[in-house]
C-alpha cells in the first residue's frame, strides 16, 4: 500500500489542518498498518503552496461562491495523478488530508478507467455547490463536485470519471444545510443518519452500506472524515458536531470493510481527513485515524 500525504487547508476556514498528515504519521501509521502484515510505502506529502500566499476570494469565472477553487483544482489534479498512479502499480492508495476538498482528486484518481462507489463517514453531507453553500469552503462540497453537480458540471478536473450517483452512500450524517439537504433526497445517493446507527446498529448500516457502494462496480472509495466521529473522542477537527459515532463503532464499521474486502476484494482506496493538530488533544484524533486505517486494512484482535 503507498500513503499519499495531501497537506491541503483550501477547502476549510480553519488553519492548521494542512499538518495532518504529519500527525497521522507520527501516530505510527506506518507501523499499525504493517502489524497487519501489508508493505507500506510512504510517497511522502504532495506540494501544496501555503495559503497565506494565495487570495480566498478570487473566483474562478465559471463559479460564483467557493473559495480558493483554483487551488482545489491543482491539489486535486496532482493527487488524482498520485492515486492513480499508486493503482497503476498495484499499490492500494492512503490518502492523508488535509482538509475534505481533497476527495475531489482522490474520487478522480480512483474512479479513473473504473467504476468506483464511494462509502462517505462523516457528520456532513458535503454535497453543497458554489450555489448552494453557505461558506463557500470547497470541503463542504466534494460529493457535488465528484458528481458534477451545479456549476461543478463545468469543470472536468472536478468530475470523477466513473463514479454514479447509485454508488455513492452516507455512514452517519447529522449536520447538513438546507438547500443541501433538498440536494441530496433529489439525488440517488444513499443517505444514513446517525438516527439510523441509533436505531438498526452499526453493523446493519454498514452492511447496507457496503451493499450500496459496491453493486455493480470495480471497487469502493471510503471516504472518512474524523468528524464523523464524536467530538469527545475527535476533538481535533474544524467542524465537530456532537453526538457522533463513538470509537467502538468506528472501529466497528472499518472492521466491516475489512472483512468485505477480505471476501470480495471490494476496498480500492481510502483517506483519512480533517485532522487538525492545532485544535487537538495531545495528537489523540491523528491516533484515532491512525488505528482506524488499521481496521480498515485487516488489524484484527486475534
Ligand atoms: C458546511 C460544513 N456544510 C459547509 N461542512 C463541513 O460549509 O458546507 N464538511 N464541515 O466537512
Ligand atoms: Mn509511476
Ligand atoms: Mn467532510
Ligand atoms: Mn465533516
Amino acid at each position: 500500500m503507498r500513503i499519499i500525504g495531501a497537506p491541503s487547508d483550501y477547502g476549510a476556514n480553519r488553519r492548521g489542518v494542512d499538518m495532518g498528515p504529519s500527525a497521522i504519521r507520527y501516530a505510527d501509521l506506518a507501523a499499525g498498518i504493517e502489524a497487519t502484515g501489508a508493505s507500506v510505502h510512504d510517497a511522502g506529502d504532495l506540494a501544496v503552496p501555503r495559503a497565506e500566499e494565495r487570495d480566498p476570494n478570487r473566483e474562478t469565472p465559471s463559479t460564483g461562491k467557493a473559495k480558493f477553487l483554483r487551488e482545489t483544482r491543482d491539489v486535486s489534479r496532482s493527487l488524482a495523478d498520485a492515486v492513480a498512479d499508486a493503482l497503476d502499480h498495484g499499490a492500494f492508495p492512503l490518502v492523508l488530508g488535509g482538509d475534505h476538498s481533497i476527495a475531489i482528486g482522490s474520487l478522480a484518481g480512483s474512479s479513473r478507467g473504473a467504476d468506483v462507489g464511494a462509502i462517505w463517514f462523516d457528520a456532513h453531507g458535503d454535497f453543497n455547490t458554489p450555489e448552494t453553500s453557505p461558506s463557500g469552503n470547497v470541503h463542504g462540497m466534494p460529493v457535488a463536485a465528484a458528481l458534477g453537480k451545479g456549476s461543478f458540471a463545468d469543470l472536468t478536473w472536478a468530475k470523477a470519471p466513473g463514479l454514479s450517483e447509485e454508488n455513492v452512500v452516507y455512514v452517519g450524517l447529522r449536520d447538513i444545510d438546507a438547500d443541501e439537504r433538498r440536494a441530496i433526497n433529489e439525488s440517488d445517493v444513499t443517505a444514513f443518519t446517525m438516527a439510523d446507527i441509533d436505531e438498526r446498529g452499526i453493523s446493519a448500516v454498514v452492511e447496507d452500506a457496503l451493499d450500496v457502494a459496491s453493486a455493480g462496480v470495480e471497487g469502493i472509495h471510503v471516504s472518512f472524515d474524523l468528524d464523523w466521529l464524536d467530538p469527545n473522542e475527535a476533538p481535533g477537527v474544524g467542524t465537530p458536531v456532537r453526538g457522533g459515532a463513538t470509537y467502538r463503532e468506528a472501529h466497528w464499521a472499518l472492521e466491516a470493510v475489512a472483512e468485505r474486502d477480505a471476501a470480495e476484494g471490494i476496498l480500492r482506496s481510502m483517506e483519512l481527513v480533517e485532522v487538525n493538530p492545532i485544535l487537538d488533544e495531545s495528537n489523540r484524533t491523528a491516533e484515532i485515524a491512525a488505528e482506524l486505517a488499521a481496521s480498515a486494512l485487516g488489524k484484527r484482535t486475534l
